[in-house]
C-alpha cells in the first residue's frame, strides 16, 4: 500500500496551492493512495500517459458511478468499439466545418453583447460578470436552446458539475445535484420530441436525426449526450479564459507580444492549458493489478490522473513551472490535436472531442477582448484565488482597463 504520511489531496493546504505539492508528489509519492476516496493519484507524465492510452488495463467504467447518475445515461467517454466511434463521429460533425464556422460567429456576437455593459465602467470580473454567463450562452446556442433560460440552465449545470467534480459529497449535496439533473432532463424531453419532428441545424437536432446501426438514438441516449456536451463545453470554458488573462497580465512582455500579433494566441492558449489545465483530474478504473515505478494500482481501483502535475513534469517539459508561450517543446500546432504534448485534453481514444471548438472559442473571445481591454490590469485591492481540485480556476478575476 502506498500511503504518504501527513499528506492528503483533501487537505486545505493542497487545495490552496496544489502546484506547490506536485514536485514532491512526482518525486516521492507518484502513486499516492487516498484512503477516504479509495483512489490512487498518479502525478508523473509517463504514468498518466500510460493510464490514458492502455485501454486494456484502464477503462472508463468508473463514470458509471462518477457521472451517469447526473448524465441520465451513458456519455461518450463510457462507450467502446463501434458504438463509440459512430457516436463520437456524430458529435465531431457538430463541431467542425460549417457548423464550427457558424458557432464562431455566434460566439463573437455573444461575447460582444456580454462585455458591452462593462466597457464604460472600465472594470469587469472576467469570471463572474463575463466568462460564466458566456460559457452557458455559447453552449445553449450550440445546442439550439433558448438563451433566455440561461440562469436556470446555469443553476442546473452547476449542480451537475458539482456531482462530477466532487471527491467527497454529503447525502444532502448529492440529492441536490440529482435534483438538478432530473429537472434538466424534464426540460430537455419536450425539446427532443420537437426536434425529432422538426429538426434544424443545431446539435440536438443532429443527435435526434443521426442513426447508429440504422437505428435512431433513444430519448435517454440523446439526453445523456446533450448533458455531456453541456457539462464539457461549459465547466472548463470560463476557467481557461480567466487563466489565459491571468498569465498574460503576469507576463507583460508576452501580453504585449500577443497584442501586437494575435497569431500568437493559439500558443498562449496551449501554454495556458499546459501550465494550468482547467480539468485537473481524469479518473480511470484498473482492470488488473498495474505496477508503476512508484507503486501498484490494484485491479478494480480508481486511478486519478493528475493532469496539472503531469503537465509540469520536468521529464516532459523543460522549465515546466515557467509560463512561456514560445517554449519549443509545446508544439503549438499539435496542441489541439491527438498529437498534443500537454495532457489538458487527456489523450488516447477518449481525448477531448471538443478540443478544436475550445480553441476556437477562447481564441475568438480573447481576440475580441484584448483590443477592448486596453491597459488591462488587476483591480486595486484584488486578491487572486483559485478553487477546485477536479476542475480548477480563478474564483474571480477583477480587471481594470483604460
Ligand atoms: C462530462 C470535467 C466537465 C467530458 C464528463 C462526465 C465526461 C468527460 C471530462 C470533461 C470535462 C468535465 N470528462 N468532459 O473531464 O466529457
Amino acid at each position: 500500500l502506498v500511503v504518504s504520511p501527513g499528506f492528503s489531496v483533501l487537505s486545505e493546504d493542497f487545495a490552496a496551492d496544489p502546484y506547490g505539492y506536485f514536485p514532491w508528489l512526482r518525486q516521492s509519492a507518484p502513486v499516492h493512495f487516498e484512503p477516504a476516496i479509495d483512489g490512487y493519484f498518479l502525478s508523473r507524465y509517463q504514468d498518466v500517459r500510460r493510464v490514458l492510452t492502455d485501454h486494456e488495463a484502464f477503462t472508463t467504467e468508473t463514470l458509471q458511478v462518477r457521472a451517469e447518475p447526473v448524465m441520465r445515461g451513458p456519455v461518450l467517454a463510457q462507450m467502446t468499439g463501434a458504438e463509440h466511434s459512430a457516436k463520437r463521429k456524430i458529435v465531431v460533425r457538430g463541431f467542425t466545418g460549417q457548423a464550427l464556422q457558424d458557432q464562431i460567429r455566434v460566439i463573437r456576437a455573444d461575447a460582444a453583447e456580454l462585455i458591452a455593459p462593462f466597457l464604460p465602467r472600465g472594470r469587469v470580473d472576467l469570471v463572474n460578470d463575463f466568462g460564466r454567463p458566456l460559457a452557458v450562452y455559447v453552449t445553449l446556442d450550440v445546442l439550439g436552446l433558448d438563451k433566455a433560460h440561461w440562469p436556470q440552465v446555469a443553476a442546473w449545470h452547476s449542480g451537475i458539475a458539482e456531482f462530477i467534480t466532487s471527491l467527497v459529497m454529503t447525502p444532502e449535496r448529492r440529492r441536490h445535484c440529482l435534483d438538478c439533473a432530473e429537472q434538466l432532463e424534464a426540460y430537455l424531453l419536450p425539446v427532443i420530441e420537437a426536434r425529432r419532428r422538426d429538426p434544424g441545424e443545431d446539435l440536438i437536432s443532429r443527435l435526434c436525426t443521426a442513426e447508429f446501426d440504422g437505428i435512431a438514438m433513444s430519448n435517454r441516449e440523446v439526453t445523456a449526450l446533450i448533458i455531456n456536451v453541456l457539462a464539457a463545453a461549459t465547466e472548463p470554458a470560463d476557467k481557461t479564459l480567466a487563466l489565459l488573462f491571468r498569465h498574460l497580465i503576469d507576463h507583460p512582455e508576452q501580453l504585449a507580444q500577443v497584442r501586437r500579433d494575435l497569431h500568437l494566441l493559439p500558443a498562449a492558449i496551449a501554454e495556458t492549458l499546459r501550465y494550468t489545465p482547467p480539468v485537473q483530474l481524469i479518473p480511470r478504473q484498473a482492470q488488473q493489478d498495474v505496477v508503476f515505478a512508484g507503486g501498484t494500482v490494484p485491479a478494480g481501483a480508481t486511478a486519478f490522473c493528475m493532469i496539472g502535475a503531469a503537465n509540469r513534469d520536468p521529464d516532459a517539459f523543460t522549465a515546466p513551472d515557467t509560463f512561456d508561450l514560445h517554449r519549443p517543446d509545446l508544439g503549438t500546432a499539435r496542441s489541439f490535436t491527438a498529437a498534443a504534448q500537454h495532457l489538458a485534453f487527456g489523450t488516447g481514444l477518449h481525448q477531448c472531442v471538443g478540443a478544436a471548438f475550445a480553441r476556437a472559442q477562447i481564441e475568438t473571445v480573447a481576440a475580441l477582448l484584448l483590443p477592448l481591454l486596453d491597459g488591462v490590469r488587476y483591480s486595486p485591492g484584488f486578491h487572486y484565488r483559485e478553487t477546485g481540485l477536479y476542475t480548477r480556476g480563478p474564483a474571480g478575476l477583477s480587471l481594470d482597463f483604460t
